[in-house]
């Protein structure tokens, strides 16, 4: 079994250092936040994902991971570092995987192979990272194996899909493909494809969020036409979907999350070609208005009300707000202060200082009206009827479509769903 250095031990890197080492290679995990290093070494886990901590942990217990304050020389280097989205230039930052380039340049041996995880704008390994690992002296693809194999696995469901996902392996070289497929082959239970050319996989992980982007924008756009015919969307997109070839998505309050707000922008990386796709964003980004649109509808205006917005994840089940559609929600509602509107928001799984949160009860006390913006199964289980005597007026938006719309009518709401 093999030495592997990952570089990055967020989402994706922590999850797959503890596979690797789960799976007998002896791993060396690191990452830049001294913070993140120190909480692991205590038995802890900086990330809430199901059953995380226990993956970890059994990891941790072999002796197999060990987390280490610097990069270390290893046979393999998994760089799984974030690559954040500058939304005025629509370029990804690639500083991390820069930096973490230089830090494999000081380590990298003939022989070794380094493997990109990070989703990047298309050219990023053979342009970005390629020339900065050669600056240990040593050429890609002959000395060193290099490849890029996206990261595909889906918040709240890591571990198995770390597993069960097909993957694929874009490589500099025959040799730097083989090793990668030696790497990952023992615990991808998917099918393994195999490309001589990173750019490939750059752009194919790219697409796939589009297209989740993409189908998430015609469900959004067939919600709004639908409510224009009084038609329930959920209903009608059912039934389109038991033709054998549609496969529409859901519609909501916008998409959120790390990925498909983001990915689709690092197809053309700031070059201002897009067209359908930037359309569809504009459309994803509109659905927190279309809410407001929703509210307005039932109260007349916004002026003088409270509204509660229960839903500051980005998705049912997780803790992560990063993009969150209630977030972003929340802040649109605020910006009809002047008029004195009042916003609270709650989400039990949420504890980010940053955000003023409530609870679920203290924020619908008083209200005029609930918009629901994450799918949590906390949600679902909410009592319209010891709701209704504490909100001013029950109302309620439900933009994921998961409350039982006959029992809060029942309860004394007016619903209006997306
Ligand atoms: N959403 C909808 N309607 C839908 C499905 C999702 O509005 O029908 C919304 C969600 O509520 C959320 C957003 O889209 O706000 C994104 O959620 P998601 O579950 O579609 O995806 P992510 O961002 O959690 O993870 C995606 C996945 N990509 C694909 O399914 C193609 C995951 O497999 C990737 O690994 C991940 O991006 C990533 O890291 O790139």
């Amino acid at each position: 079994m093999s030495e592997v250095c990952v570089h990055g031990l967020g989402y994706i890197g922590l999850p797959t250092a503890a596979m690797l080492a789960n799976y007998d290679h002896r791993v060396a995990g690191y990452d830049a936040n001294p913070a993140v290093r120190s909480r692991l070494r205590d038995g802890e886990v900086h990330l809430d994902e199901p059953g995380l901590r226990a993956f970890v942990t059994q990891a941790r217990e072999s002796g197999n991971l060990r987390i280490v304050d610097e990069g270390v020389p290893a046979s393999y280097h998994v760089i799984c570092v974030p690559t954040p989205f500058d939304h005025e230039t629509k370029q990804a930052d690639l500083e991390y995987v820069e930096s973490a380039g230089r830090a494999v340049s000081e380590l990298i041996r003939p022989g070794d192979t380094v493997v990109l995880e990070s989703t990047v704008p298309p050219g990023t390994t053979t342009d970005v990272l390629a020339p900065i690992l050669e600056e240990s002296g040593l050429v890609s693809g002959s000395d060193f194996g290099l490849v890029h194999c996206p990261e595909t696995v889906l918040p709240g469901d890591i571990i198995a899909e770390l597993r069960s996902n097909d993957r694929i392996i874009g490589g500099i070289a025959q040799p730097s493909i083989d090793a990668a497929v030696q790497l990952y082959e023992p615990f991808v239970t998917g099918e393994i494809s195999t490309v001589e050319d990173p750019t490939v996989a750059e752009f194919v992980k790219l697409i796939q969020n589009t297209y989740r982007d993409v189908n998430i924008a015609l469900a959004n756009e067939i919600a709004r036409l639908a409510g224009t015919h009084e038609i329930d969307s959920r209903t009608a997109i059912e039934l389109a979907n038991g033709h054998p070839r549609v496969e529409l998505h859901q519609p909501g309050p916008g998409v959120g999350g790390h990925c498909l707000p983001i990915d689709p922008w690092f197809l053309d990386d700031g070059m201002g070609t897009l067209n359908l796709i930037s359309t569809a964003r504009a459309v994803n980004d509109g659905m927190t208005g279309y809410a407001i649109e929703l509210l307005c509808d039932v109260l007349g205006s916004l002026d003088g009300r409270r509204i509660a917005v229960l839903g500051a994840a980005y998705k049912g089940n997780v803790d992560d707000t990063r993009n969150s559609p209630g977030v972003k929600l929340a802040r649109e509602l605020h910006a009809h202060g002047d008029v004195g509107t009042t916003v609270a928001v709650a989400d039990p799984l949420v504890s980010d200082p940053t955000l003023a949160l409530t609870d679920v009860e203290t924020a619908t006390t008083d209200a005029d009206a609930i918009v629901l913006t994450a799918d949590h199964d906390a949600f679902k289980t909410l009592d319209p009827n010891a709701m209704v005597d504490r909100m001013r007026r029950p109302v309620i938006v439900d933009t994921k479509a998961i409350i039982d719309t006959d029992k809060w009518q029942t309860a004394g709401f007016e619903v209006r769903r997306i």
